[in-house]
């Protein structure tokens, strides 16, 4: 099957379990063609050239811009059918979707069984993180999809060198994905839809599918198998954005962040003024003392929805230039893409991921279609952006001083709060709840709790991984401090109480935390900014005027609705044993909150906290 090209790729690589996966991918999948791909710039080209060929991909108008779209039912991450195929039964505290291993491997490989007959087997290498580092991981991913590959090349650093260095080891993560029967270019038997971790093998498969959430092997398949591989080696993989925060000039102030998807974590790590780093997926180490951690990645597969010239300026400009960006489930029309939320008029008709689409088109239940999915994307490399931080690439990673934990929360949590320790910041981010997004599949807006932002991504006991944050200050020279941000808290009526830039002036204030620059009030749940200080930031950054009645509205702790989370998190934990330090971070929140409820009532302005 192999030609004598290819075959030498492989055996350079003197691997001898990339040997085995390729041989028994081959006899169960039965390919027409396999093609190796390696770091070269011809193989790149080899890849963007033929996902154009076989149609999974159309250029655009702009030079490097093509469009790529998913079924209409393939637009988000399946949680339903992504599972982990273990051997015995799993109590992990969560709500974990596994299947036993008996089971669930011979029902994917029957599906897989020929469903690559008549297409051509791609397989790639990549480096998790940068390359020559002690964060990198390595990845084999096998696929018939020459999008995904694609998508691997500008999202991540390509690793068929890193393979050579692996020595021959099998300390490697490998992913056989099939997007299935194609009609029209997209996966046709969505039924049929298999996302299955082998966790105990670092093993993926998944099956019949295109959407990047699901297909590409390297963004959250490999981040479940990384999460159980940094438990049993002692670091941390999270689902964080890293950003260097610029509070004064000259001074750069490594942050880290949780959102749930599509909660504005990219737009944070985009913050005008600010640079990125990354803006999904970190591995964090301890290194002399310090807490480390690199972007997993090297692009962004970003949310396209209102990304537009006031409030992406930066984005917007990159993906309305030539360079090489994929768009997926955007409408198309004369080679230009539209999208929702652009500041621009879309045309009566076009191209979407419906096919045909007009204005006024309906689905099968008689709602109206948008011209563009909510969940629409963009696939850009970050060294296309002016923003991205000069250490992206550095092997040792940068210097973490924050951590922000945020959540889409309309009624609880104030804006920007401080912890009152580390182990108070892991609380905070481990109550993090959310309303859901379209960035998965089923229904927007159910409030979950949402740990660390992670909790469809968690693969070890629920405990197990509190117990390793709490443990990680252990050692270190200095303590990283933790913030729990909301972007989305509402007034009574059900109006946002901040503007979209607002975020900008919250990281700041908690940037001037970090270097000592201001004080701070504390109250019950942690420590808030004073009015003076966010008037200041307000002013400088967004030329607006902050007034004390706003601040009041938005600072004002709401002592009755967080007790209210506190019994549902209560609930949430009742079934695992908590940390002993956790369960005291529990115990005594609500202590503080009903001591201040016999005060103050159900809810008390930040005047109430001043000393
Ligand atoms: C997310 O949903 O958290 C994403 C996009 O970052 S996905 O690739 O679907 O995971
Ligand atoms: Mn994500």
């Amino acid at each position: 099957m192999l030609d004598n090209v290819s075959r030498a790729k492989l055996e350079a690589l003197n691997n001898p379990k990339v040997m085995a996966y390729v041989e028994e991918a081959i006899k169960i999948c039965r390919p027409a063609k396999v093609t190796v791909i390696t770091d070269s710039e011809e193989d790149t080209n080899y890849i963007r050239e033929l996902a154009i060929k076989n149609r999974e991909e159309t250029p655009l108008k702009l030079k490097g811009h093509t469009i790529h779209f998913d079924s209409p039912k393939d637009q988000g991450r399946d949680k339903q059918h992504t599972r982990y195929l273990v051997s015995k039964k799993v109590d992990w505290g969560l709500d974990v979707n596994y299947i036993l291993k008996d089971e669930g491997l011979p029902e994917i490989l029957s599906i897989i069984d020929g469903i690559m007959e008549g297409k051509e087997m791609l397989i790639a290498f990549f480096s998790l993180g940068p390359t020559n580092s002690p964060f990198s991981l390595r990845a084999m991913q096998i696929t018939d999809s020459a999008y995904v590959v694609h998508s691997e090349k500008i999202l991540y650093r390509s690793g068929y060198e890193e393979f050579k260095r692996l020595n021959g080891s099998d300390d490697f993560f490998y992913f056989l994905h099939s997007a299935g029967r194609l009609v029209d270019n997209v996966t046709a038997d969505i039924d049929k839809r298999r996302i299955y971790i082998d966790l105990e093998e670092n093993r993926v498969y998944t099956v019949n599918n295109q959407y990047a959430g699901n297909s590409v092997g390297l963004k959250k398949l490999a981040f479940r198998l990384a999460i159980q591989k940094a438990q049993r080696e002692g670091w941390l993989a999270e689902h964080m954005f890293l950003m260097g925060v610029h509070g004064k000039p000259g001074r750069t102030t490594y942050f880290a962040g949780a959102f749930p998807s599509a909660c504005g974590k990219t737009s944070t790590a985009m913050l005008p003024g600010q640079s990125i780093v990354g803006d999904d997926i970190a591995y964090f180490r301890k290194i002399n003392g310090e807490i480390r951690a690199v972007n997993v990645e090297k692009g962004i597969f970003g949310i396209i929805e209102n990304v537009n010239p006031n409030d992406d300026p930066l984005i917007y400009e990159a993906l309305t230039t030539p360079r090489e960006v994929i768009f997926s489930n955007v409408l198309v029309n004369d080679g230009t893409p539209y999208w929702l939320g652009m500041g621009k008029e879309p045309p009566a008709e076009g191209i979407n991921f419906t096919g045909h689409w007009y204005k006024g088109k309906k689905d099968e239940n008689g709602k109206e279609i948008p011209y563009a999915h909510k969940n629409a994307r963009y696939t850009i490399a970050l060294e296309e952006l002016d923003n991205v931080d000069p250490n992206l690439n550095d092997p040792n990673g940068v210097p973490v001083k924050a951590i922000v934990y945020g959540g889409r929360d309309s009624y609880t949590t104030v804006p920007i709060c401080e912890s009152l320790s580390w182990a108070h910041g892991v609380f905070m981010g481990a109550t993090v709840e959310s309303e859901t997004t379209a960035a998965t599949i089923g229904k927007e807006g159910v409030r979950t709790h949402d740990p660390m932002a992670n909790k469809d991504f968690i693969s070890v006991p629920l405990a197990t991984y509190l117990e390793n944050h709490i443990k990680f200050a252990e050692g270190l020279k200095e303590v990283p401090t933790i913030f729990a941000t909301n972007y989305f808290l509402k007034n009574s009526e059900g109006k946002y109480l901040n503007g979209k830039l607002d975020k900008l002036v919250w990281i700041l204030w908690a940037e001037g935390r970090v270097n000592g620059d201001y004080d701070a009030i504390e109250t019950p749940v942690g420590r808030i900014p004073k009015y003076e200080d966010l008037k200041n930031l307000f002013k400088q950054h967004l030329n607006a005027d902050y007034t004390e009645e706003d601040y009041n509205e938005q600072f004002a702790i709401r002592i009755a609705k967080y007790l209210e989370k506190m019994d549902r998190m209560t609930e949430a934990f009742s079934h695992i044993k908590l940390p002993a330090a956790f369960a005291a971070e529990m115990e005594n929140q609500i202590k503080r909150l009903q001591e201040a409820k016999a005060i103050y009532g159900d809810v008390a302005t930040p005047d109430k906290f001043r000393k």
